[in-house]
């Protein structure tokens, strides 16, 4: 079975309702890029990256665009029976741009399934649950707001929490995370700054949050900053934004520097890349996340299979940006959070098939 044809697809996501707000800006739809892979068995495989605007991290909607359509004529042909192949032959096609490598890695492991009736899940060394946890996060907003929306989704059933802090006076961080503790009694609760503190105020956040059992996600921009102080803070340290690849997470392992991570499928490269970090946070008991930074239901497929292979101990939920949208891709078997929970999707491969014609004619064709 080879690639006989790779469509590139724009596909606009409005938010339904108020603005995702996080530290470093707020958001009211996102600009996603889909993959289609086409075998020469006429087999159909499904990616997806969708950067959160263009400064959230080091990847942008118009970059992902233009790396697929620099590596794409390069698949044409090639074996579609090896993920880890297409890797690498993706690096020798373009440096660097995982999130748009990362497309075409979801796209081929949906291949692969669909053509041999496997789930992702199975792909990626077996699911150890039919439903994972999922978490929600609370926009950065008003402390009386965002403690009010928490036992909303308590109520709802989400057994976590991520609190959006930064980009604003610390005291209203503190405020806000006092009340979202004060409303929900919740024990895995994350604090995220999505790397906007100061070492100063992620030192006097942490010792005036420190009866709360909180976890602080990504409080500073680097992995120094947080190192340097992670010896005076009173609560445990996951890195997101830092973890820009495999190598990555590897040196902050071996540094040390945090207790465990907020992975994104797309930033590590795709779902690959993420079994090996899976694999080396088993391997040192690091509790971590399965997300991605937004996408529809192709993207939240491959977190929820993903998730499913976590060993149940380490996995801190799934995050899907589904809540945050109207409609779905796929109105068949379309991929949701229920009372806090995700189904994994039971079909072929990622188990999705977009809806004939959902994302308009492509954009390039090879
Ligand atoms: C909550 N997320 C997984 C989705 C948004 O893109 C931000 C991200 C995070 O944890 O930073
Ligand atoms: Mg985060």
């Amino acid at each position: 079975m080879r690639i006989a044809e790779v469509h590139v697809y724009q596909k606009d996501r409005p938010l339904s309702g108020a603005v995702y707000r996080m530290s470093e800006g707020a958001y009211t739809a996102m600009d996603s890029t889909i993959v289609e892979i086409v075998s020469d068995t006429g087999v159909s495989g499904w990616g997806e990256t969708c950067p959160v605007g263009p400064t959230y991290a080091p990847s942008h909607a118009l970059g992902a665009r233009a790396a697929l359509q620099q590596m794409a004529p390069g698949l044409i042909g090639r074996p579609a029976t090896g993920p880890l192949a297409i890797q690498r032959a993706l690096h020798g096609l373009l440096n660097g741009h995982a999130y748009a490598k990362a497309a075409i890695d979801i796209a081929v492991h949906d291949l692969l399934g669909k053509a041999h009736g496997l789930r992702v899940c199975d792909l990626l060394g077996g699911a150890t649950s039919d439903r994972v946890d999922a978490y929600y996060s609370l926009t950065v907003g008003e402390p009386d707001d965002v403690a009010r929306t928490a036992a909303e989704k308590i109520a709802e059933g989400y057994p976590r929490l991520q609190v959006k802090i930064g980009g604003r006076p610390v005291d209203v961080d503190i405020e806000t995370v006092r009340k979202v503790w004060e409303a929900t009694g919740l024990t895995r609760l994350a604090v995220d700054a999505n790397r906007a503190l100061t070492s100063r105020d992620a030192l006097r956040l942490s010792r005036e949050c420190a009866d709360i059992p909180l976890v602080l996600e990504q409080p500073c921009n680097t992995m120094e900053e947080i190192a340097a102080i992670r010896g005076q803070l009173h609560h445990a340290v996951y890195l997101d934004e830092n973890t820009e690849s495999v190598g990555h997470v590897l040196r902050a392992i071996s540094l040390g520097v945090c207790d465990g991570f907020g992975l994104k499928v797309t930033r590590l490269g795709g779902l690959g890349a993420m079994a090996t970090v899976r694999d080396l946070c088993e391997a040192r008991s690091l509790p971590h996340t399965c997300d991605d930074s937004w996408g529809g239901d192709i993207i939240a497929a491959a977190c929820a299979h993903l998730g499913a292979t976590v060993h149940p101990r380490l996995l801190e939920g799934v995050w899907l940006a589904e809540p945050f949208m109207d409609g779905h891709d796929d109105s068949t078997n379309p991929v949701r959070v229920e009372k806090g929970r995700i189904s994994v999707p039971t079909g072929p491969g990622l188990g999705v098939v977009p809806d004939e014609g959902v994302f308009g004619a492509p954009v390039a064709s090879f």
